[in-house]
């Protein structure tokens, strides 16, 4: 019998240890892609999905033809591309998804967003019990520099990725220096 319930706790932690380090990789659209040909439903795709923080989204496409912008939700709901929050254009864009909520992709190619280009990555709050740590967050497998395209001069949210998670190293260490040597003035 102790067998038995070593082998429940032992199993429940490797799926506990599963779920912390697990983080997963979506292409938008599938084996489809981020294209207009096939009318593909995004909306569709995206609710078959569980989107988490940590998750990294991926857009493949012929950078000839599309492209992808983050918008608003106001942006997204009229496929107004004249002011993007940011523009990819390599192709093989890759986002990681650093906070929960709506996050509205569109192509900025006229017409495309109108024909059905253009996707809503909702990501939910996770459970307090599954929320991973800032710092099993920050030692998450992706190297930032995987996901840093060639030098393009389009500001592309990987770099936003990668600033942040300096900002937060930056504030820990902040933080820790505070705690350090506050004691020694007073
Ligand atoms: C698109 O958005 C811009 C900036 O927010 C705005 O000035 C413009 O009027 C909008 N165009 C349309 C067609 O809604
Ligand atoms: C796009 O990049 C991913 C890694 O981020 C890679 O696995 C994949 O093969 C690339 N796809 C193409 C078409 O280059
Ligand atoms: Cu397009």
């Amino acid at each position: 019998m102790a067998f038995t319930e070593k082998a429940v706790v032992f199993l429940v932690m490797m799926m506990a240890a599963f779920q912390i380090s697990h983080a997963a990789v979506h292409k938008v659209g599938d084996s489809s892609a981020w294209t207009i040909i096939g009318n593909i439903d995004y909306r569709k795709w995206a609710a078959t999905k569980n989107f988490q923080v940590g998750d990294t989204i991926i857009f493949e496409y012929n950078a000839k033809f599309h492209n992808v912008m983050r918008v608003t939700h106001a942006m997204y709901k009229s496929c107004n591309a004249s002011s993007p929050l940011t523009t990819m254009t390599t192709g093989n864009d890759s986002i990681k998804i650093t906070n929960h909520g709506h996050h509205f992709f569109i192509c900025g190619v006229p017409g495309h967003c109108q024909a059905g280009q253009k996707v809503d990555i909702n990501v939910m709050k996770v459970s307090a019990a599954a929320a991973p740590t800032p710092t099993s967050a920050m030692a998450s497998p992706v190297p930032p520099a995987a996901n840093v395209p060639a030098p393009s001069p389009n500001n592309a949210s990987p770099f936003i990725v990668v600033k942040g998670a300096f900002a937060f190293s930056a504030l820990a260490m902040a933080l820790l220096h505070f705690l350090l040597f506050l004691p020694l003035h007073y």
